[in-house]
C-alpha cells in the first residue's frame, strides 16, 4: 500500500462524515436552543405612566412609564415573551440613606405590578430589589456613619422591599443587593406573609463588580456617589468566592440561581450549573455587554443576529437555563414561527 494510502486509512475520519448536512449537524448540537422559555425581558419603569424615554448608550431600549410599557409588551408578549424583570427609575421620589422610596405606595414598580399582572396575566413578572436606585448615595446597601456596610439593617430593608413587591403582585423577587444574608431573610418574611409558596426568590448569587454596567446606571440613574461597588459585588477574577455566594444563597433557599455578568464568566456559569443541576441557572447579559454587541454589529463587525445568537447559544452550552437580555424583543421576533399563509 502506498504510504499515502496507508496515512489516510489509518487516520481517523470523524469531522466532515458527521457534518456533511443540516440534520447530521442538528445532531451534532448540544443543548444550545434558544426559545422564549430561555428568555427573561429587563424593564425599566418610571413615575410618569406615559413617558418613554431612550436610553442613549442602549440605542433601542427605553424607560417606560407604565401605560406605554403596556403598548411596548403587548407585541412582545403576542410574540411569546414569558417572562419580565422589573426596574424602578425614580426623579421625584426623595432619594435618602434607607431608599425609603424603594416601596412606597407611589414608587412605580408598587404601582405597575397590579396592572401588569391585570393586563397581562399569562406574563411572569420578577422585581429587581435594591437600594441602589433610592439610597441618596447609591449604594445598594444602608451604610454606618464611616461609610462601612451596615449589613443587618441593609438586609432587614431588602426583605421589606421584597415583601412589598410580593404584595403588589411579584411573581418573583430578585435581591440584586449582594448582601449576606437577603436571601434567608427575604424567604423568611415571604414565608410570614404565607407569601412563600407563591413568590419566588431569584437570587443574583455570582454578581461581579464588573466594568460592563455603565449604560445600566446611566438608565437607572443608580450609580454609587462616592466609591464602587467592589466591598460587595465579587471580585471579576474570583471563582472559588463565586461558588461560595451560590451555595451561601442555596443553603439560605434561593428558588433560582445567577450568574452576572456572563460574557466573561462562563467559566462561573458552567461550575455552578454542574454543582447545581437541579436549580434554574440565569445568566444577565448585561447592559455593557448589549452596547458591545449593538456597536460592533453597527460597525459591520458581524450581522446581528448572527453574532448575537452564537453568543447566546454558547451560555445555553455552559449550562444557562434562561438569559436575561435587552435583546429579547429582537430574539422573539427572530425565533417565532413564521407562518407561510
Ligand atoms: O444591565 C446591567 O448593567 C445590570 C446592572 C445591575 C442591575 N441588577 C446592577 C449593577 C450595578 O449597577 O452595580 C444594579 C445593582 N443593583
Amino acid at each position: 500500500m502506498s504510504e499515502v494510502r496507508a496515512y489516510s486509512v489509518k487516520r481517523n475520519r470523524i469531522l466532515q462524515s458527521g457534518i456533511f448536512n443540516e440534520t447530521l449537524r442538528g445532531w451534532q448540537s448540544s443543548k444550545c436552543d434558544v426559545t422564549a422559555k430561555n428568555l427573561m425581558y429587563p424593564v425599566f419603569i418610571t413615575e410618569n405612566d406615559d413617558d418613554e424615554q431612550d436610553v442613549p448608550s442602549m440605542p433601542g431600549v427605553k424607560r417606560y412609564g407604565v401605560d406605554k410599557l403596556r403598548g411596548h409588551l403587548e407585541p412582545l408578549v403576542r410574540d411569546g415573551l414569558l417572562a419580565i424583570l422589573v426596574f424602578g427609575v425614580v426623579d421625584n421620589l426623595p432619594k435618602n440613606e434607607s431608599g425609603d422610596g424603594a416601596d412606597r405606595p407611589d414608587n412605580p414598580v408598587v404601582r405597575a405590578l397590579p396592572k401588569l399582572r391585570r393586563w397581562f396575566p399569562d406574563l411572569t413578572v420578577a422585581c429587581d430589589v435594591c437600594l441602589c436606585p433610592y439610597t441618596s448615595h447609591g449604594h445598594c446597601a444602608i451604610l454606618h456613619r464611616d461609610g462601612t456596610i451596615d449589613n443587618d439593617a441593609s438586609v432587614e430593608r431588602i426583605a421589606q422591599i421584597a415583601l412589598a413587591y410580593a404584595k403588589a403582585g411579584a411573581h418573583i423577587v430578585a435581591p440584586s443587593d449582594m448582601m449576606d444574608g437577603r436571601v434567608g431573610a427575604i424567604k423568611q418574611t415571604l414565608v410570614d406573609h404565607k407569601l412563600g409558596n407563591v413568590v419566588s426568590v431569584l437570587s443574583y448569587s455570582c454578581k461581579f463588580a464588573s466594568a460592563f454596567y455603565g449604560p445600566f446606571r446611566e438608565a437607572a440613574k443608580s450609580s454609587p456617589a462616592f466609591g464602587d461597588r467592589k466591598r460587595y459585588q465579587l471580585p471579576p477574577d474570583a471563582a472559588g468566592i463565586a461558588l461560595r455566594a451560590a451555595a451561601r444563597d442555596v443553603a439560605e433557599g434561593a428558588d433560582m440561581l445567577m450568574v452576572k455578568p456572563i460574557m466573561a464568566y462562563a467559566d462561573v456559569l458552567k461550575q455552578v450549573k454542574d454543582q447545581y443541576p437541579e436549580y434554574p441557572v440565569f445568566v444577565y447579559q448585561v447592559s455593557g455587554e448589549f452596547a458591545m454587541i449593538y456597536n460592533a454589529a453597527r460597525d459591520g463587525i458581524f450581522r446581528l443576529q448572527d453574532g448575537l445568537m452564537e453568543i447566546l447559544r454558547g451560555y445555553r452550552r455552559a449550562g444557562a437555563d434562561v438569559i436575561i437580555t435587552y435583546y429579547a424583543p429582537q430574539i422573539l421576533d427572530w425565533i417565532r414561527p413564521k407562518h407561510k399563509l
